[in-house]
């Protein structure tokens, strides 16, 4: 795998910006009367955060000042799910509250081709499919100024944010990563936001785009903000600054990596910086935010084993099933509403953000058919359930970092994953097991084959794509892969949109 990494001497945060473009302007200023009083939503997606990254997760080498802090004063999930072990699935269910399987978007865009596997991969799309209905389109609907910034990955032009809803985008497009030639560090070509220097830092240019967003909208009455970060995404770039106290930290060991430990920190003064505007604008206390990640960290990088991102006990992690590549770390935050300090237990997956935040705007229920649930009863009672009893994942796709098609189901503590190579179940106890090192598949079969059935049944329901045999099938060649069109590509490492 290749990550090639850069340490730019220089500061990232105070260097001179080159201001070679500024956000569109918003449409009318008027506030609606029903629009009045209703909260201010701020969804923070980290890209690729590992559930152990933070450390009010139980990381002992980020510093994560303000995340914890942020922890301190809101809602903490120990069992918040993706939707998807990879990137465009997931963003996709979080704005749209279908489940990836239903939308058939079951894949990063556009993915790769593997022509030798055991199994052709299930069609996916290279687009949100313009005809769902999106959050933010809704809230627009009810007076809220709507503005994406960061990634985006739900497709290129024609089906970019202002495609579904949002006003204002800020370098939301088909980028998965941040591009070259310098990845996070300028100049940048993204959509609406190009130029700058190879001082700038992506994410504090994102940030300051952030705070132009959040003093513009709210003088006009209420905001969404999907504040989408391209960090903590490999490439492994950050500031030399932010870096070097961890190369001091590890005194030279290379694990856990510098540079990942910086671009973690990188977002988390973001945020911090997000929430001393919010104090500044004297909108903090109506502003709802809400902090996850799209899909679990990349636990390895090249042959070394390097270590790269943190996903606590879980095994695996991003492009897999296990729970490593969708256990998710997730903070809710709303002034008045959800208790300081409180940690909450009760599995909960991207499909519910949708209803979720229609139902605390009061905006009616999520557009149907529905994959999650609105989930905000837990905010004031986080040791009261749900009425639900499962959650599903489907994956027919080959993923860069090793996982293979398969679906997965989750029922109380227990978790079954069907492979679809080869058609065999692994079968855990999440509450004993957490790790999922232990199979109990063959010892506990009448639970295996009852998971494995209601778990048939559910992708009938949403009418899932499935793989198929390969007529060429070559175990030898297997792991060869084609890229997209346009993907650079480098011997040991592939396109880095993933
Ligand atoms: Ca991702």
């Amino acid at each position: 795998m290749h990550t090639r990494r850069k340490f730019i001497a220089g500061l990232a945060g105070s260097a001179a910006m080159a201001a070679c473009d500024s956000l569109p302007a918003l449409s009318s200023p008027r506030i609606t009367a029903s629009a009045q009083g209703k909260p201010n939503i701020i969804f923070f997606l980290v890209d690729d955060l590992g559930w152990g990254d933070l450390g009010c997760y139980g990381d002992t080498f980020h510093e994560t000042p303000n995340i914890n802090q942020f922890a301190h004063d809101g809602l903490r999930f120990t069992d918040a799910y993706a939707g998807a072990p990879v990137c465009s699935p997931s963003r996709a269910c979080i704005l749209t509250g279908k489940a990836p399987a239903r939308l058939h978007l079951t894949q990063w865009i556009p993915g790769n081709t593997y022509p030798n596997k055991k199994l052709l991969e299930a069609p996916t799309p290279t687009h949100l499919a313009l005809d769902v209905p999106t959050l933010a389109e809704r809230l627009k609907a009810l007076g809220y100024k709507t503005g994406a910034i960061g990634k985006w990955h739900l497709g290129g032009d024609g089906y970019l944010p202002e495609n579904f809803g949002f006003e204002v985008n800020v370098a939301g497009d088909k980028h998965g990563s941040p591009g070259p030639p310098n990845h996070y560090f300028g100049p940048f070509h993204y959509h609406n936001l190009n130029g700058y220097t190879d001082h700038d830092y992506l994410t504090d240019v994102l940030t300051r785009k952030m705070d132009q967003f959040i003093s513009d909208a709210s003088k006009q009455g209420p905001f969404f903000l999907y504040m989408a970060e391209y960090a903590v995404h490999i490439p492994l770039q950050a500031p030399q600054t932010l870096t070097d106290p961890y190369i001091a930290k590890n005194a030279g060991k290379g694990e856990p990596d510098p540079v990942y430990a910086a671009m973690v920190q990188s977002v988390d003064t973001a945020l911090g910086n997000l929430r001393a505007l919010l104090k500044k604008t004297g909108v903090a206390d109506n502003t709802v935010i809400i902090l996850t990640s799209d899909n679990g960290g990349v636990g390895f990088q090249g042959k070394r084993l390097h270590r790269i991102a943190d996903n606590g006990p879980y095994r695996a992690g991003k492009g897999f099933l296990y729970e490593g590549g969708i256990r998710e770390p997730l903070i809710i935050y709303w002034p008045g509403v959800t208790t300081p300090g409180t940690v909450c237990d009760v599995p909960v997956i991207g499909m519910d953000f949708t209803p979720t935040i229609l139902n605390l705007v009061h905006g009616g229920a999520a557009p149907a058919p529905c994959d999650g649930l609105d989930i905000s009863s837990l905010f004031k009672s986080p040791n009261s359930s749900l009425t639900r009893d499962t959650l599903y994942w489907h994956y027919p796709h080959y993923s860069d970092q090793g996982g293979t098609p398969s679906g997965a189901i989750r029922e109380g503590d227990w978790k079954l994953i069907e492979f679809f190579e080869d058609n065999h179940v692994e079968l855990y106890n999440l509450k004993l097991d957490p790790g999922e090192q232990y199979d109990f598949a063959s010892s506990f079969s009448d639970k295996a084959l009852d998971l494995r059935r209601k778990l048939q049944a559910w992708r009938e329901s949403v009418n899932a794509r499935m793989p198929t045999p390969n007529p060429n099938f070559n175990p030898i060649e297997a792991n060869v892969r084609i890229g997209p069109p346009g993907c650079s590509w480098e011997p040991i490492r592939n396109c880095l949109e993933d």
